[in-house]
């Protein structure tokens, strides 16, 4: 690839001042507390990871407060007693009510079998594994529903079996809406914006959780590409030259290809004026828009391509070449129209990714555009950008850009600013262990944590966390990133695995529409749903308070129950981490 040879940094002034800070990190709740009071407890039950574990993971179940200081592991396949152990002391986790709980650690039992937990007082745990392979199906799945969920594209029943079904919007005429182009709008122009992937529950397509999420998938392949490079998706690109993950991001690189305006700038969204129905893709004929202009697409836009760009280059020169020429557009439109924040106009319903913190998206873009380029002046803009960093999210982009620097940039950098990157890793990471061993269910998830979307707020700690495990060269960092898989796979308040398919207890009501419409009794499988979230932004009624609880099975709840490409996107990454790491 070329190397530009653009001086960005001159460029710089034009934005810096109006950037405001970003987000940092949320102030921590009280530390748990130990509770004297032990009583015998038949209402909870054991939480774990209900698929199971490697050999050589660490291996931590939840017990209720029951009297018993102690613990086996039973062979599922004859009953016999395997491994004993004594109970932690009780501890409570606010967020998940008044009760206690204990913790069993049988991570020395590394024996590939199928086994379950069994403490006096309580019912025996479900059957969970031991062995090599634990995540492999999972990890397909996760992957999978990307495909499960493309727009403009029949679902062939040889790659979906029951979940087949005709294609849904062809997005070949998307009328503009005045806040996108107010001219073209009149004229009844049209724009040709098909492929892509749905948002979430939703049949809309949104550039700023696109970017973030097409990002993620990118980079599993990136930072482990002999893993994926052996994966088989079973999809209809399954069959050519180019590893199925960067198959499928490239369905949605070449819908977001298509959002940038002549001018470079990106439109914010494609979407439908009102919500969908509950029906399938191809019965909802609502007219589409694309919706507005904004400096947070474009920079999306443009760090997402830069990456693009170099990922892709080994397959398609011509295709990276144009992605990187299309990121540096995004990039100047961006420079010139630094603080143009989306705004939902008033006749727009469909979902609105606003954020007016653009600091972060720039520093992200910078960072990307330096390493696919080699230009010097987009890390001089980086640095002076000077971020603070949080786990990432939609809205919060900091830390990707540290995650590309250290992983692709060490050439590039002088040590110390190599070492001054490195440390602030290790510093983000060292709070999610502080977290992790402060909390009863040993997971690094605090008040602020517990959102719309926090199952993936989790996962992006654990994304965090297992980059520093290989970066820092200290597995204990993996210790933690287990907790929280295994908080995602059942070993949380809730009693739920939170994912489609895959546990004995999963959602199979979620709020997406393609579930709720296709007339088949299961969900489709392999989606991560949002999680607890305790301010309940819906009109669904819950069961319990508590913030951890705050989670219902149910299509009305979508601000816990919905699935989006951003939450499943780093449970792949994080899946595929885990297992190149095993
Ligand atoms: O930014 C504020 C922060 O300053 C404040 O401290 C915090 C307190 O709760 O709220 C933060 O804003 C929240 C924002 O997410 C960022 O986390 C909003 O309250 C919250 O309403 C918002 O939720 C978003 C939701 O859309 C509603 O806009 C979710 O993150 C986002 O995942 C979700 O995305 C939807 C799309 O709009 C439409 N498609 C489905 C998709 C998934 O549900
Ligand atoms: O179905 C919509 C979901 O995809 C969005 O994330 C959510 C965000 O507000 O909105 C859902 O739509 C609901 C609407 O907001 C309010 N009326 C009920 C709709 C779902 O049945």
């Amino acid at each position: 690839m070329n190397k530009l040879s653009i001086n960005y940094a001159l460029l710089s002034t034009l934005f810096l001042g109006a950037c405001s800070g970003s987000s940092g990190n949320a102030p921590s709740e009280p530390p748990a507390t130990n509770t004297p009071a032990e009583i015998t407890n038949t209402q909870q039950k054991i939480a774990l990871n209900q698929l199971g574990y490697f050999e050589t993971s660490s291996k931590i179940a939840i017990i209720p407060n029951v009297a018993s200081t102690s613990f086996t592991i039973v062979d599922a396949s004859n009953n016999e007693e395997v491994y004993s152990g004594t109970l932690s002391n009780a501890k409570n986790w606010p967020n998940a009510g008044s009760d206690s709980v204990k913790q069993a650690d049988f991570s020395s039992l590394v024996a590939p079998g199928s086994y379950f937990i069994r403490v006096l007082g309580v019912d025996d745990s479900a059957t969970f594994k031991i062995d090599s392979h634990v995540y492999n199906d999972l990890h397909i799945a996760a992957q999978r529903y990307f495909y499960l969920n493309r727009a403009s594209i029949e679902i062939e029943q040889q790659f979906a079996g029951d979940f087949a079904r005709p294609l849904g919007h062809a997005d070949t005429n998307v009328m503009y809406h005045p806040s996108a182009d107010e001219q073209l709008s009149t004229q009844d122009e049209t724009l040709a914006s098909p492929k892509g992937w749905y948002d979430a529950g939703d049949y809309g397509k949104y550039v700023v959780n696109s970017g973030i999420s097409t990002y993620s998938l990118l980079a599993a392949f990136e930072h482990t590409p002999n893993l994926y490079a052996q994966q088989q998706l079973n999809i209809p690109e399954s069959n050519n030259n180019i590893p199925d993950i960067l198959d499928e991001a490239l369905w949605n690189l070449e819908w977001l290809f298509t959002m940038q305006g002549e001018d470079g700038g990106v439109y914010h969204k494609l979407t439908t004026l009102e919500w969908p129905g509950e029906e399938m893709p191809h019965e909802d004929t609502r007219t589409r828009f694309v919706i507005g202009k904004s400096t947070s697409a474009s920079l999306n836009f443009a760090a997402t391509f830069a990456v693009a760009s170099r990922v892709i280059a080994p397959f398609d020169q011509n295709k990276s070449e144009q992605y990187l020429l299309a990121a540096i557009d995004a990039w100047k439109w961006a420079l010139e129209h630094p603080s143009q924040i989306y705004v939902q106009p008033n006749d727009v319903l469909s979902g609105e990714y606003g954020d007016n913190i653009l600091k972060d998206e720039f520093a992200w873009a910078a960072a990307e555009l330096f390493i696919s380029t080699g230009v010097e002046g987009f890390f001089t803009t980086y640095k002076e950008l000077d971020l603070e960093y949080s786990a990432p999210s939609w809205i919060n982009v900091s830390y990707l850009s540290l995650s590309s620097l250290l992983y692709k940039a060490e050439n590039l950098l002088s040590p110390q600013d190599y070492t001054a990157l490195k440390d602030k890793q290790k510093a983000l990471a060292d709070t999610f262990v502080q977290q992790y061993q402060n909390n009863a269910y040993l997971v690094p998830i605090e008040t602020p944590n517990l959102i719309w979307g926090s199952n993936s707020a989790a996962l992006n700690k654990a994304m965090v966390l297992l980059q520093a495990a290989t970066v820092q060269n200290d597995s204990q960092y993996l210790n933690v990133a287990q907790g929280i898989v295994d908080y995602i796979l059942g070993r949380n308040p809730t009693e739920y695995s939170f994912v489609t398919g895959f546990g004995h207890k999963y959602p199979v009501n979620p709020h997406h529409r393609i579930s709720q419409s296709d007339g088949i009794n299961t969900a489709v499988p392999g989606m991560l749903v949002g999680g607890p979230h305790a301010g309940r932004q819906d009109d669904c009624s819950y069961e319990y308070s508590e913030p951890a609880r705050t989670y219902s099975d149910s299509w009305c709840s979508y601000s816990t129950n919905e699935v989006a490409i951003n939450w499943n996107a780093p449970l792949v990454y994080v899946l595929g981490m885990l297992t190149e790491r095993k």
